[in-house]
């Protein structure tokens, strides 16, 4: 009967402690709030507005949402595929509840959202599927050739109407193009222009943030 059967979560992944929380929620709303006064940023507002001589409020124009953290393994209660096979990996069950430390090395933003690009060590590539980015290829072209844990990252934003799934398919674009156009250096980091309203800021000092591997039920 039901009750036999384990469920699954919405979605596995590193959660970041509450202050860690507020230091990155900080950090990329800086990074906006500069960004868009940036003359280099004007240049290309059409690709946010749409229209030239509009501006365009960044802080105002992504939405937030829900706790931050980096998804591993989406389960979607078990409909997802592979989902009962890595809630049984005895690696996962192993780390489940324990501390990690996440590296968050570049901050991007498009259109449709704004996130924080995650560098995964070995051990934590462990928790990673390794299909992942094969998976997405399918909405990526030539994600199936970026290397594994290219995909990881954590969603700081989405514009009006766009989900979360939307900040790993950006993340995995951006990657898959040419390096940009270095546009300015900035305090945190250098930016980077791909085109298409795709901004990339390597952080000149990744930012470590402590996280607790855990699952989502919603
Ligand atoms: O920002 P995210 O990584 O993108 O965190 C949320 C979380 O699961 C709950 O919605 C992610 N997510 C949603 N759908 C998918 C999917 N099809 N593949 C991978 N991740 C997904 C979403």
């Amino acid at each position: 009967g039901p009750l036999n059967e384990t469920s699954l979560p919405l979605y596995f992944g590193w959660f970041l402690f509450s202050s860690v929380q507020d230091k990155v929620g900080c950090t990329a709303m800086d990074f906006l709030k500069t960004l868009d006064t940036l003359e280099g940023f004007k240049k290309h507002i059409t690709d946010f507005t749409g229209q030239a001589e509009k501006e365009v409020d960044l802080e105002q124009y992504f939405e937030t949402k829900g706790i931050l953290h980096c998804t591993t393994k989406f389960c979607d209660y078990g409909k997802a595929d592979g989902a009962s096979e890595y809630a049984k990996n005895p690696v996962i069950k192993k780390s489940y509840s324990s501390v990690f430390e996440l590296s968050l090395t570049a901050l991007f933003v498009t259109p449709r959202t704004v996130g924080a690009r995650v560098s995964l060590t070995d051990e934590q590539l462990k928790l990673w599927p390794a299909d992942t980015e094969k998976e997405s290829e399918a909405d990526v072209p030539g994600s199936a050739s970026l290397p594994v844990g290219s995909r990881a990252h954590v969603t700081l934003g989405c514009a009006k109407d766009v989900e979360p799934v939307q900040t790993g398919l950006d993340l995995l674009q951006i990657l898959t193009l040419p390096q940009g156009e270095v546009v300015e250096e900035m305090k945190l980091g250098s930016l980077q222009y791909y085109g298409e309203g795709r901004w990339m800021l390597s952080l000149r000092e990744p930012i470590c943030a402590a996280t607790c591997f855990s699952s989502f039920y919603g």
